[in-house]
């Protein structure tokens, strides 16, 4: 999993490479009435020889391993048998967002109004299966729905990727060998459990599989049969499995009932800045205390333990008091983006209303190398930002409020175009 940063914005969300989610701005794949939704798996492009040559020399010595990892010689013939280099994922491995979305932008399709709709309708269709989810698990049927919806739409882009070629051809390739060929070894192990054929074992580009676009490590983890007929299927149609399992990944990381993932709070004047962040924790009436009220004006309600203040987009933009729910959903994805996703959707599912205050919706995301420029002027400056990576993470956003302290500007870490303009 990703390091779970103080992210303001993120890179398209392929990047994250992990649960590897549906990119939200896909608008839903109308179905015609009574069609099967079972993926039909992608073609695989053809390789050159001398690639699909190395992937064959490279699958006999892996062979090996697999074998002493418990995978049959059975299990292997059926499932890389005719194995293919797939060109098409190291294609997709090596494209690297240069651009970045604000969390605004990507909240307006992670959360769009469509995609609330299907999730009413998505509730309606499997309220009983939700509900019955929810009892055992403890996950709130709407949150469940919410993951649902930010992986795959509700079911509609499961991936229709060929798992193991895919996986075979990331492991091979290297560039994060060690991580496919663990994965490629639980594919193996999910086939070999008779959970799925190897045929119909598809998902997105880099191993996610299913309504809730599990990786095979943590489909072997957390994956349950919620529907009784012995086979844990979160490929079918039925995502009846995939939504408990989601339950039971989001239970075992810790999720509390009734506990909310973050409630949107008001700051007081003259609020000390450097209270924000996830390593501040009070409750709700210590922050009460402070002057931290919710939206309308009263103090956050004091039940639902410690809360840190989260500023999404910076002092200019809503500030959210997150809970340990928040920490529950980032084990799914850690990105702080895809958290505020989960759980803003959920709230709108339940019928709540979006963030009061607005977005600074006149700036924009910094650029990959925009970012790199910004940690290189701060270092510069004697403000370490502890490497160049382009990525924002704590040390970035020590360094940003340093130098907004000792420069007088609102200390809120947030790496906006106004800071890099005044560092430049
Ligand atoms: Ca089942």
């Amino acid at each position: 999993m990703k390091q779970a940063v103080k992210a303001v914005s993120i890179t398209i969300l392929a990047l994250s490479g992990l649960t590897a989610c549906a990119a939200p701005t896909e608008s839903p794949r109308p179905l015609a009435k009574g069609a099967a939704m079972q993926p039909v798996a992608d073609p695989i492009p053809v390789a050159s020889a001398a690639v699909q040559r190395g992937l064959e020399t490279w699958a006999a010595a892996f062979k090996r391993k697999a074998l002493s990892s418990g995978i049959s010689e059975a299990t292997w013939n059926r499932a890389m048998r005719d194995l293919r280099y797939n060109p098409r994922v190291i294609e997709r491995d090596r494209s690297q967002a240069e651009f970045t979305k604000a969390i605004w932008e990507y909240l307006d399709s992670a959360v769009s109004d469509t995609r609330i709709e299907n999730g009413l309708a998505m509730m309606a269709q499997y309220g009983p299966t939700l509900r019955a989810i929810e009892a055992r698990y403890g996950v709130e049927a709407e949150v469940v729905a919410a993951v649902w919806g930010m992986e795959s739409n509700y079911g509609k882009n499961r991936g229709t990727t060929q798992i193991i070629p895919a996986l075979a051809t990331l492991a091979y390739d290297g560039r994060r060998g060690a991580f496919f060929s663990e994965q490629l070894i639980a594919a193996l192990k999910i086939i070999q459990a008779g959970d799925v054929d190897p045929a119909r074992m598809t998902g997105s580009w880099a191993g996610a599989m299913g309504h809730t676009q599990f990786i095979p490590t943590s489909y072997l983890s957390f994956a349950v049969d919620f529907t009784g007929d012995g086979r844990r299927d979160i490929w079918s149609d039925d995502p009846t499995d995939a939504l408990a399992s989601t339950a039971a990944y989001l239970a075992r990381s810790g999720w509390v009932k009734g506990q909310p993932w973050g409630v949107e709070v008001q700051l007081p004047p003259g609020f000390n800045y450097a209270l924000a962040g996830k390593k501040v924790k009070k409750s709700p009436a210590e922050w009460a205390a402070l002057g931290v009220r919710g939206v309308d004006g009263a103090a956050v309600p004091d039940r639902f333990g410690a809360a840190s203040i989260l500023l999404p987009a910076g002092a200019r933009g809503p500030a959210l008091m997150i809970f340990s729910n928040f920490t529950a959903i980032s084990r799914y994805n850690a990105a702080d983006s895809y958290v505020i996703g989960v759980g803003h959707l959920s709230d709108r599912i339940r019928g709540k209303g979006t963030f009061r205050a607005p977005w600074p919706r006149g700036d924009r995301a910094l650029s990959v190398v925009e970012r790199k420029e910004l940690q290189e002027r701060l270092s510069a400056r004697g403000f370490d930002t502890q490497g160049t990576d382009g990525k924002i993470g704590p040390n970035t956003i020590a360094a940003i409020e340093s130098f907004q302290r000792a420069n007088g500007m609102t200390p809120d870490g947030y790496p906006s175009l106004d800071l890099l303009n005044r560092l430049r």
